[in-house]
């Protein structure tokens, strides 16, 4: 009997863990890691949930810690699980993007990632 009850419970708790929408990236460009070829106009962060637009941020820092992009980030009008953000033309050099979201549920995810601007 204590056994079942313990069983259920957990599996109680794995459901209600997998029903929670909180958003992770699926996919970025430039892409984790990646060396461009050219200038990237802007960075896209694609999610595997919709986005709270108000509190869903994006900025890309330069090696010096400076950030480059003007506006903070927005989520795409169509595409409720797009993350993107305008760049200046950037010289060559490492940048790091920093990302924190807030998923429909409200709950948030951040992470960071770096890429570089070749020659
Ligand atoms: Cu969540």
């Amino acid at each position: 009997m204590r056994t079942s009850l313990a069983i259920a419970a957990l599996l109680g708790l794995l459901g209600s863990q997998a029903a929670v929408p909180h958003a992770f990236p699926e996919q970025a460009e430039p892409r984790v890691g990646a060396v461009t070829d050219g200038l990237p106009s802007q960075v896209r962060i694609w999610f595997d949930a919709d986005l709270e637009p108000a509190f869903s941020t994006l900025r890309v820092l330069d090696a010096q810690g400076r950030q480059v992009n003007r506006d903070p980030g927005q989520v795409n009008a169509e595409q409720e699980r797009l993350l993107e953000a305008r760049l200046p033309p950037l010289p060559p050099g490492v940048y790091h993007v920093f990302w924190r979201v807030i998923a429909r549920d409200g709950h948030a995810t951040e992470g960071d990632y770096t890429f570089t601007v070749g020659r």
